[in-house]
């Protein structure tokens, strides 16, 4: 009787742990965000454009979240080994004539070396981001960078939706948060982005400005 009740005890103390155990992994994984869940082993992706105009195309190669540039079986730029490039689009989005790289990193902090003196602290989590590069010669070289975004984007197209000339991004965001990927809190309709001036603007309905910038 009295080792059956000491059992029951032990069975009871090891099941409040394992509940603390997965409760616990629950909250860290949500504060992390959802980048571990990115899926190893991407499919290669590969698209061949002639971005620095020089006549001779160039492929642009991403596997396993990593980008290479690949003229005439020469490397001309591969993507940082801490990014984690997770989507990639060529087509002009800046609206000057010239096709860019267009791609979603995932890494952690938004300012690298050069980050302005009133930043005291960069971030230290892995988080999405949206750059656009051009190839002048054989240089890849950024043309605008964005910080930490709000919302991570889960998929991009390039397109101009409206029939104006100009390209809009197709961007459909997600979540951080490990609970509300799981839940599906989080999932919306794509949304367009137009450059303007220094930066990407969402466009409401009636294809105008609605305030938001990437
Ligand atoms: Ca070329
Ligand atoms: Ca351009
Ligand atoms: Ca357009």
């Amino acid at each position: 009787m009295f080792i059956r009740k000491n059992r029951q005890i032990g069975l009871r103390r090891l099941l409040i742990l394992i509940v603390l155990f997965l409760a616990t992994c629950l909250i860290w994984s949500d504060k992390m965000g959802n980048n571990f869940l990115l899926p190893r082993g991407q499919a290669a992706v590969i698209e061949t454009h002639d971005l620095n105009n020089d006549g001779c195309f160039e492929s642009y190669v991403m596997e396993d979240h990593n980008l290479k540039i690949i003229e005439n079986e020469l490397q001309l730029w591969k993507s940082p080994a801490d990014w984690r490039v997770t989507s990639m689009v060529i087509g002009d989005a800046n609206h000057d004539n010239q096709e860019d790289l267009i791609m979603v990193v995932w890494k952690k902090g938004s300012f690298g070396q050069d980050k302005p003196f009133w930043i005291h602290m960069d971030d230290k989590q892995i988080r999405c981001h949206l750059f656009l590069y051009d190839l002048a010669g054989d240089h890849a070289k950024p043309l605008w960078m964005s910080s930490a975004l709000d919302q991570p984007i889960k998929s991009l197209q390039i397109q101009d939706m409206n029939e104006d000339g100009k390209n809009e991004l197709i961007i459909q965001e997600g979540s951080y948060s490990f609970l509300s990927c799981v839940l599906n809190f989080h999932a919306s309709e794509p949304a367009l982005w137009q450059w303007k001036g220094w930066g990407f603007y969402q466009l409401d309905d009636r294809w105008d400005d609605s305030g938001s910038s990437l």
